[in-house]
């Protein structure tokens, strides 16, 4: 993984508050964990010392966010707030409709009963625990078309976001353009590691669907990571700024929803968006239902503010990039004493690769899910499981999901953390590391129906 000599980057802000963190010991930290039934999610905020749990709601905004806090226009309908976001997203992001929702679930909800009849097919790069259970609520079924390299943690490929056109081409064939509503593609795909889309690859993949008249909808929640990439890695991108790179990415999709409590640097709010006016009519018609009124859909005023102030931040060349090379250094750091991860290091987190770091366990002894609570026992650092817990089952069969990315995703809050944070995760990491071959599985002993992975509860095997 040697890069060279590469210019260092300093954190692009000051910090002007702070808020203490608690250290604890090991035992408290294995009481909390029998608490929490080895689940990161039980555990209680104050139990943490370094949470890499989500980088979801979890940023620092800036001074400029707090500000535009204050001047929340709290009105049940017409909040100029709501207009300022409608204007940064048509200014940022090119799309002419706008509805904002309380966080991206609800967009995803919204849209999923929107487009797709029960019997659809919905394909995508890889899922996402959310967007594919509101598919299958609505009575839709998801199919992963992204490329092999995806579920191949130790492939440098550098676009492992990209969609299998091929893959795509048999779908269509076998179950016919009539029966996919929608593409739905992600930048950024959080289950694949953070891994990015090309844009050579979402271009052949709109005149491919522009030929199959099927529109492609965007998960757009790390947008600005993706375009981050494509700047850094894809030819002909190296004098494009980031903001023009997500323009471009826009420019291909139909339409987008956006959890923006990631990118868009908040601790709460998304939305939905669409080129096309029917969608829209229907979308503003349900979020009344479901949310709030069509002008802050679950929402304050001042939280609509801080959204559009932060999305501009988003792109801002010093702060993105400054995001995704912390990701780096840590995930650079980890692998420096031989820890398997997701190779390239993602935007958004570093994701360990638990089925080899724990290969003497069987994938249903849950290795990741027994990694992160290590993790946490070690160092007091939160982490998640992203594996066979997360997959869930199969609706029609029952079973688990038996699939190939067994991992643990250490997560990066936007300007939380410090160097010195991330070296100490690295040494966490190192330690239980050294001490793997001593680690045993656990037993899954309580099974939520939906999105389990938040609520179940295991024991350590003896
Ligand atoms: C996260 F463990 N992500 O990464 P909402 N699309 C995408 C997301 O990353 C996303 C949503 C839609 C979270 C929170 C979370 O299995 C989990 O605003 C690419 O969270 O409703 C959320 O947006 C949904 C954690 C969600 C999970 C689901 O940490």
């Amino acid at each position: 993984m040697s890069e060279g000599r590469r210019r260092s980057w300093a954190e692009p802000y000051k910090i002007k508050v702070v808020e203490p963190v608690r250290v604890t010991t090991r035992e408290e930290r294995r009481t909390a964990l029998d608490e929490a039934g080895w689940n990161t999610f039980l555990l209680k905020s104050r139990e943490v010392t370094i949470d890499l749990l989500t980088d979801s709601g979890t940023s620092a905004m800036s001074d400029k966010q707090w500000a535009g806090m204050m001047v929340g226009d709290e009105a049940y309908a017409g909040s100029e707030n709501f207009y300022h976001l409608e204007k940064a997203i048509q200014d940022i992001y090119g799309y002419p409709f706008v509805v904002p929702t309380h966080q991206g679930r609800a967009a995803e909800h919204i849209i999923s009963r929107i487009l797709i009849k029960a019997g659809d097919i919905i394909p995508g790069n890889m899922y996402f625990t959310t967007t594919r259970l509101h598919q299958e609520l609505a009575g839709g079924t998801f199919v992963d078309v992204i490329v092999d390299e995806a579920h191949e943690p130790a492939n440098e490929y550098p676009f492992k976001g990209d969609v299998d056109l091929e893959k795509l081409d048999r779908v269509v064939s076998e179950h016919g353009a009539e029966k996919i509503p929608y593409i739905s593609l992600a930048t950024t795909v959080n289950m694949a590691g953070g891994q990015p889309v090309s844009l050579k690859n979402l271009k052949a993949l709109h005149e491919y669907c522009a030929g199959k008249k099927i529109p492609i909808y965007l998960d757009k929640t790390r947008i600005a990571e993706n375009a981050y990439f494509i700047q850094q890695n894809e030819e002909g991108y190296a004098d494009h700024s980031v903001a023009e790179i997500v323009r471009e990415i826009c420019s291909h999709t139909e339409g987008a929803w956006m959890s923006a409590k990631k990118d868009a640097l908040v601790n709460i709010g998304g939305y939905l968006v669409t080129r096309d006016e029917e969608v829209f009519e229907q979308a503003r018609n349900l979020v009344v239902v479901y949310e709030g009124l069509h002008t802050y859909g679950g929402l304050a005023g001042r939280d609509m503010e801080a959204m559009a102030i932060g999305m501009r931040e988003s792109v801002d060349p010093d702060h993105i990039r400054a995001r995704v090379e912390q990701v780096r250094y840590l995930g650079h750091k980890i692998a420096s004493e031989g820890v398997p991860i997701v190779r390239p290091v993602g935007g958004h987190a570093v994701f360990l690769d638990a089925r080899t770091f724990l290969d003497h366990l069987d994938q249903e002894e849950f290795p990741a899910q027994r990694l992160a609570a290590e993790i946490y026992l070690e160092g007091g650092v939160r982490s998640m499981e992203r594996g066979i817990v997360s997959a869930g089952r199969d609706p029609e069969t029952g079973e688990n999901r038996r699939v190939k990315l067994e991992l643990v995703r250490l997560t990066i809050p936007r300007r939380v953390y410090t160097q010195s944070h991330m070296d100490v995760v690295a040494e966490t990491v190192w330690e239980v590391w050294d001490r793997r071959r001593e680690i045993k599985g656990l037993e899954m002993v309580h099974e939520p129906k939906y999105l389990r992975f938040f609520q179940a509860r295991f024991e350590p095997k003896a």
